[in-house]
């Protein structure tokens, strides 16, 4: 891959020909053989596989190809002919594959034999999968069992998340921090304290029956494209789409559907969002502040006029608690302030409002935008506020619309994996099972940093992800990574995460969702959850990548049995020969989600959890929907510097990449090609900073602490960004962001806001 950066305006709409080209690009720089590129046609269908992409609902009546760009990127990727040989081993030392960049590693291919790193040699070995569990599970008998950490990223199915729970419980812990701690558990958080639920109460249908749709700091276009098809014909409805966020990403400007003819022949774009704010990255809190001010505003002319009022007064009375401090926490918000924090002008707020105050029906999506800042919880329960003035939740057309990153993030936790003990259903686990579950909190994932951090980790098992390249403070935690005496990873492909690794370190690679799965000779299926709450069965289609790789429930059976005392109640060979057995078990621990799960998975549409706040039950102490009050506009007061050099750094996904996995270089909708080491700027800073389009610059972290931190080599690219910001690429912007910076209370790594020095780059 040529690191030499290209930088273009970006025009296109999202979709169009242009994904057309990208996804026959990835089918043959992965080799995908044609039968399988056929695999598409059963992506996100009800008798297919669920994409192991995005979370985005699989609609009962799906489109031809229920597929976008980025999905098929990711079957591409998954389903790739190019495979990791034990000669490769040989070839290459774990020290030299570390200066490989993140691409070069994952683009070897899938990982197909179990392997050890061996110290003498230092490079990974094939060890046999009986010797690696037997192995692991000596070393974790012999660890401080409260100690041992079981990370998940949200990509494994229900029924491997629901044996991986069951294992780190029956090992004596809950650290079970699983991807979603650096995600959206600022919406866990944020809307279980007010509305009762910890997920959105949006569902498919509600797109046919809004009037308005909200849209602040999600990436449609890149990160759930499926999701501008119910946009696009929302537009057409002519729902006004209106939406926050620093940039002006591609699609939520304008789309070209991509399976629609006459469009495609035509260049015909359906412009998405009808008003586009550009606010300040931690702008959100003060822009909702703004809008409930506006609303109150047009409730008074209402009401001194004698019309209708603006708030909805049944439901504030019948459903809602708070709402007076809430109410008079608004009016004491003076506008300048507003103006201040958000970057936006009053009356750009009041004219949102405005269209809010004139919709019957409003929904609220977002995305990390709202959830990676000091206060990102607050900006969750700020958005609730928002809703509830005038009664948008539960009922048709309305509600909040957290859309999730992985493919099952959202029902890891459903299964039990949380580091929470109240959120598990521990007297059921000890009931079916015989054992005593722990009952102390376990570990999130800034709080097994920190205990890395601290050297009090003895062993770290991971079920997929890339833990040490997605969590903030790259050069800190690599360092203590290093020092870990267990690392061991359940994974697809060769990632960062193994070639940092522990004292003793295993790579046990498994078996992708888009794989035939068979046990005893019978092809299983798994099952997920999508982002609106809907279980969905999944079969596996393409033949695996090699006939030594283990399925995930396998693999976890395998620790399970090598490291913990026997247990009549727990059968775990039952278990990987029929996961329809693990799908009775899982019905058995959640009764009145899961019911009748091994034949409602099938569903078409899938079958949906029981939502009380999607029906206005509310799950919360005073049985209402709570009103919140925000304790600052701030959303990231922790990281603001005095230096009035510092400009406010966010960091964001492009097109090529899912999460730490990059495809390529390629962010075409950002117009910049050939290399991921760039700085958006605004030119004002660049003109004020003396920066030059192209210019190589050094970031250097500008809030006071201990470590330095620094990024160096950026290229500074001039964009449509506000002034005072810039935006760079995770994971390579991840060194800058100190642990310490993470949501009160979610503890979500602030993800989306720290103070950068820039500097230019001292050879330049
Ligand atoms: N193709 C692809 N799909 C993916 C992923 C991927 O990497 N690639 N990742 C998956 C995962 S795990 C997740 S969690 C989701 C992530 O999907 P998103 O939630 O879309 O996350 P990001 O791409 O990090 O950026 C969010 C958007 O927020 C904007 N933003 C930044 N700061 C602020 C702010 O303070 N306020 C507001 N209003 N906006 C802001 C950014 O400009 C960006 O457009 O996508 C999932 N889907
Ligand atoms: N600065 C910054 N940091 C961030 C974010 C950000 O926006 N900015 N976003 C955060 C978010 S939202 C998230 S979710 C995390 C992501 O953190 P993770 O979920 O830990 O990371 P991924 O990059 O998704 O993991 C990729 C690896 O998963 C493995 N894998 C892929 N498929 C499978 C499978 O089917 N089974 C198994 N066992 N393994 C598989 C492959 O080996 C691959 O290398 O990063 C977070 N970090
Ligand atoms: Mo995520």
């Amino acid at each position: 891959m040529s690191d030499k950066l290209k930088v273009e305006s970006a025009t296109m709409p999202a979709g169009g020909w242009g994904s057309v080209k990208e996804v026959t690009n990835i089918l043959l720089h992965e080799h995908v053989p044609l039968k399988d590129s056929r695999l598409l046609m059963k992506q996100n269908k009800p008798d297919g596989f669920a994409c192991v992409s995005c979370a985005w609902a699989k609609p009962a009546n799906p489109h031809p190809f229920e597929f976008c760009e980025s999905g098929a990127k990711a079957t591409a990727w998954e389903t790739t002919s190019k495979a990791i040989g034990a000669s490769f081993f040989d070839r290459h030392t774990v020290t030299e594959l570390e200066s490989w960049s993140d691409h070069e590693l994952e683009n070897q291919g899938r990982l197909t034999e179990p392997l050890r790193w061996d110290a003498a040699s230092d490079k990974y070995r094939p060890v046999a999968w009986d010797t690696a569990f037997a192995e692991i599970g000596a070393a974790l008998r012999a660890c401080d069992r409260e100690q041992v950490v079981f990370y998940a990223s949200g990509r494994a199915s229900l029924e491997t998340s629901y044996m991986y729970q069951l294992m780190a419980r029956m090992y004596g812990n809950n650290n079970l921090p699983d991807s979603s701690n650096m995600c959206h558990e600022s919406t866990s958080v944020g809307l279980k304290k007010t509305i009762g639920v910890a997920v959105g109460t949006v569902g498919l249908n509600d797109f046919e029956h809004t009037d308005c749709i909200f849209f602040f700091g999600q990436n449609v276009g890149v990160n759930s494209p499926r999701m501008l098809h119910q946009l696009q014909e929302a537009r057409k409805r002519g729902v006004q789409i209106i939406t926050f966020n620093p940039l002006r990403e591609r699609g939520l400007v304008s789309f070209t559907n991509p399976q629609s003819p006459i469009e495609m022949l035509t260049g015909q774009e359906t412009p998405i969002s009808t008003q586009y704010h550009q606010l300040k990255p931690g702008g959100d809190t003060a822009v909702l502040m703004g809008l409930c001010k506006a609303v109150l505003a047009r409730d008074d002319e209402a009401r001194a006029g004698g019309a209708q009022r603006v708030l909805d007064m049944p439901f504030l009375q019948e459903h809602t608690h708070g709402f007076e401090a809430f109410e008079a926490s608004v009016r004491a918000c003076s506008w300048p302030a507003i103006e201040a924090e958000s970057g936006l002008t009053r009356s750009a707020i009041e004219g949102a409002a405005d269209v809010y105050c004139k919709s019957a029906a409003v929904m609220a999506v977002y995305g990390m935008g709202l959830t990676q800042h000091r206060q990102g919880v607050q900006n969750v329960t700020m958005l609730v506020n928002f809703l509830l003035v005038r009664g948008n939740i539960g009922k048709p057309g309305a509600g909040v619309c957290p859309v999730r990153g992985h493919s099952n993030v959202q029902g890891q936790r459903t299964v039990g994996i949380t580091e929470k003990p109240e959120l598990a259903p521990l007297d059921q686990l000890k009931a079916q099972y015989g054992f005593e579950p722990p009952r102390k909190t376990g570990m999130n994932t800034v709080e097994a940093c920190e205990a890395i951090l601290a050297g009090k980790v003895p062993a770290f098992i991971a079920l997929g992800g890339n833990f040490v390249r997605a969590v903030p403070d790259t050069v800190r935690m690599e360092a203590a990574w290093r020092r870990l005496p267990l690392t061991v990873q359940i994974s697809t492909k060769l990632n960062r995460n193994h070639v940092i690794h522990g004292q003793a370190s295993y790579i046990l690679p498994c078996l992708g969702r888009i794989e035939i799965d068979r046990q005893r000779g019978t092809p299983q299926s798994v099952s997920i959850e999508d982002s609106t709450s809907c279980m969905h069965g999944s079969r596996g289609m393409a033949e695996p990548a090699a006939a030594t790789l283990l399925s995930e429930p396998a693999i976890v059976a395998g620790l399970a049995k090598a490291t913990l005392a026997p247990n009549p109640n727990v059968d775990w060979d039952a278990w990987v020969a029929d996961y329809s057995r693990v799908r009775d078990a899982i019905e058995t621990t959640f009764p009145s989600i899961f019911r009748d799960f091994n034949e409602r998975m099938w569903t078409p549409g899938g079958f949906r959890k029981p939502l009380g706040a999607a029906e206005r039950v509310w799950d919360t102490p005073s049985k209402r929907a709570e009103f919140t009050v925000p304790a600052m506009l701030q959303a990231d007061a922790d990281a603001d510097s005095p230096d009035p050099a510092a400009l406010r750094l966010f960091t964001v996904r492009s097109d090529g990449q899912f999460n730490t996995t990059i495809y390529s270089n390629e962010d075409r909708f950002r117009g910049v090609s050939g290399s991921r080491m760039v700085l958006f700027m605004s030119p004002v800073d660049m003109a004020r900073l003396q920066l030059a389009d192209g210019d190589l610059v050094d970031l250097a972290t500008a809030v006071s602490d201990d470590a330095p931190r620094h990024v160096r080599g950026l290229r500074v690219v001039a964009y449509d960004v506000p002034e005072g910001c810039a935006a760079g690429y995770y994971p390579e912007c991840n060194p800058l962001i100190p642990i310490w910076h993470h949501a009160l209370e979610s503890k979500v790594p602030a993800a989306k806001s720290i103070d950068v020095l820039v500097r230019r780059t001292a050879s330049s």
